[in-house]
């Protein structure tokens, strides 16, 4: 069974996020050794990996997340997530429809991404684990990201459903996280705020403090 307890500090990340000289691998370890409760792996843009190398990536993220019994998840490659065995994929309101490929997910994770009232009721929520609430804020980390719907989209949302584990999603800092935890999120899934961090350990540790 799904722990909501694990979309406390969920990092995303692919090797677009990466800035300067620091590289994916010992970004996502030092992710780890600060204590994040769950990865997924998001390669996109005009420079992502594809084929071998991408596979050969995510294989060796998944082997460090399990390192750390962190679940290791794809964003939108089910057929890569089948082929790895990850623990789950997650996908959004545009990608594959979850029940053609949940009977290839049996006993693993499934997110989608939820922006408002209307997404949640057109979803068919019947085999996913959580929702991804959001953008909360603005977000540069998604070049096509729709306009922020703020925290109190988290409350709206647990207020239709109140046993769906939800994870707020877009812009989140240490510093905006707390109106998020208020209103009823079981954590926070970010990007930039753990790969911009100057310390990782101090960031994680901020956020996952909202959570506890
Ligand atoms: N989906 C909605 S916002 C977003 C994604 C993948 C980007 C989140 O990145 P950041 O840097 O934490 O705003
Ligand atoms: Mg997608």
């Amino acid at each position: 069974m799904f722990d909501s307890k694990s979309l406390q500090v969920y990092f995303i990340c692919g090797t677009q996020d990466i800035i300067g000289d620091q590289n994916i691998k010992d970004v996502l370890k030092a992710a780890l050794e600060s204590g994040i409760t769950l990865f997924q792996f998001r390669e996109k843009g005009p420079n992502a990996l594809v084929g071998d190398e991408k596979e050969a990536l995510a294989k060796e993220l998944k082997t460090l997340c399990h390192e750390y019994k962190v679940p290791f998840l794809i964003n939108d490659d089910v057929d890569l997530a089948e082929k790895i065995d990850a623990d789950g994929i997650h996908v959004g309101q545009d990608d594959e429809i979850i029940a053609s490929f949940a009977n290839r997910f049996k006993n693993k994770i499934i997110g989608l991404s939820v922006g408002n009232v209307k997404e949640y009721q057109q979803s068919d929520l019947e085999h996913v684990d959580y929702i991804g609430v959001g953008p909360m804020y603005k977000t540069s980390s998604k070049s096509d990201a729709s306009a922020p719907v703020g925290p109190e989209m988290i409350a709206t949302l647990k207020n239709i459903n109140p046993s769906l584990p939800m994870v707020a999603i877009g812009g989140i800092t240490e510093d905006n996280c707390e109106p998020i935890a208020k209103e009823g999120a079981d954590g926070v899934s970010v990007i930039s705020v753990i790969t911009h961090s100057q310390n990782i350990d101090k960031t994680v540790n901020k956020l996952k403090h909202y959570f506890k």
